[in-house]
């Protein structure tokens, strides 16, 4: 792979901080791993400083972890297309930019990295070519993907051994809750990160660590389910740093955390509530039991992205606890309150087995290959 390939990725911030998230782990990479020169434009700079603190919003130009970010705003500037062109979930990059590529020679390799789904359908379209209708272009479909035959999931080199190093040291552990301001874990403490979309099941499943045996530590970034805190803990300061508490469970609310540390925060727990697509895919690497709230598609496109995924995460395991994730994973989508509660119990009964199988998931994943490494390899080959 030759390091003197520039990249251009295009980033539009849609709402929340998945599509940020993304290419920023995939501009990071590529810019570590390959030594490639990365540019990154994304047109909400206020949103990657969440995940990101190093960005300075109204910059037109900064760098950070090798990677040039710049600000993607009109009038886009005249600027020499990269060799390949990302854009991320059908952005579509500008137009000047896009006649750009058409002029110049060699062409540019233009990828458009899609959304991850288990869906079967996805191995059939990974790596499909649709040809510009007017230019001398050709777009290239690249889906990530939990199988063979699609791109695989991003994962930085050295993610298994972090991991497993962090989750076997008590010290980088004491160290890692020191620095977030959060006293090390009690024995017996159940720790939970919850990242979740505002619905009804999240205060069922509150009700339910509250009545439990086991005491229950929440860990929670600002902003996520702040309705449902505040009418549950009758609270009105739900900011960075509050801590609420009822019966044997305690919520904390912390800051955002760069995506590094996130990391490390899902490690460190023993289960983690995550939803959308790159905190999902981190749950996954972080080899913990986890619940995954899908990001919710207008007329129910994301139901069956959800259940084939339950049905690839289940194999392998036995019937009974298969059918206390896919019952708890459903009741927490479908925002059932009821069965929230009770379905929690049923999950949690498993919670060795589901450990377990965690870490063989994580294990089964990494033998996909990852998918900055798919991607350069892809565009490569393009381009001889
Ligand atoms: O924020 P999201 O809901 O993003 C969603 C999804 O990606 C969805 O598929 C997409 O269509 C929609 O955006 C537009 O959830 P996601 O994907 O988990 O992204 C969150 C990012 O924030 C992820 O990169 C992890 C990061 N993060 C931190 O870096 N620090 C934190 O403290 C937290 C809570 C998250």
């Amino acid at each position: 792979m030759s390091s003197m390939r520039t990249w251009d990725i295009f980033c539009t911030v849609v709402d929340n901080y998945g599509d940020i998230g993304v290419c920023w782990r995939l501009a990071r990479q590529l810019a570590a791993e390959h030594g490639l020169t990365v540019r990154l434009w994304v047109d909400d700079l206020a949103s990657f400083a969440k995940i990101c603190p190093d960005i300075v919003t109204g910059r037109d130009s900064q760098h950070s972890h090798g990677v040039e970010v710049r600000w993607w705003r009109e009038p886009f500037p005249a600027v020499s297309p990269a060799d390949i062109v990302v854009e991320a979930f059908a952005c579509n990059p500008p137009a000047s930019y896009v006649a750009a590529m058409a002029a110049r020679q060699p062409k540019p390799v233009w990828i458009n990295l899609e959304f991850l789904s288990a869906e079967n359908w996805v191995k059939g379209c990974h790596a499909f070519s649709s040809p510009h209708p007017v230019l001398p272009l050709v777009k290239y479909f690249f889906f990530p993907g939990f199988v063979a035959g699609t791109g695989g999931l991003l994962a930085d080199r050295g993610l298994a051994q972090a991991r497993d190093r962090f989750q076997r040291s008590a010290a980088e552990q004491a160290s890692f809750w020191e620095a977030l301001g959060v006293p090390a874990p009690r024995a017996g403490e159940l720790q939970v990160s919850l990242f979740c979309y505002p619905h009804v099941g999240v205060a069922a499943l509150l009700r339910g660590w509250a009545a439990g045996r086991t005491p229950v530590r929440c860990l929670a970034p600002e902003g996520t389910a702040t309705e449902a805190l505040s009418a549950f803990f009758a609270a009105k300061h739900i900011a960075p740093g509050a801590i609420l508490r009822k019966a044997d469970l305690e919520v904390r609310i912390f800051a955002f955390l760069d995506q590094d540390r996130y990391d490390r925060l899902l490690w460190a727990c023993d289960l983690n509530l995550v939803r959308g697509e790159d905190s999902f895919v981190r749950g996954q690497w972080a080899a913990r039991p986890l619940l995954w709230q899908i990001y919710p598609q207008e007329e129910g496109a994301h139901w069956p992205k959800l259940e084939t995924f339950l049905g690839l995460y289940c194999q392998g395991l036995p019937a009974e606890t298969a059918a206390a994730v896919t019952r708890f994973w459903l009741a927490w989508n479908k925002g059932d309150a009821m069965e929230v509660e009770s379905a929690w119990f049923g999950f949690w009964e498993h919670r060795v087995e589901l450990q377990a199988h965690a870490l063989r998931w994580a294990e089964h994943l990494a033998n996909t290959g990852n998918l900055a490494n798919n991607l350069a390899q892809f565009c490569e080959n393009l381009l001889k």
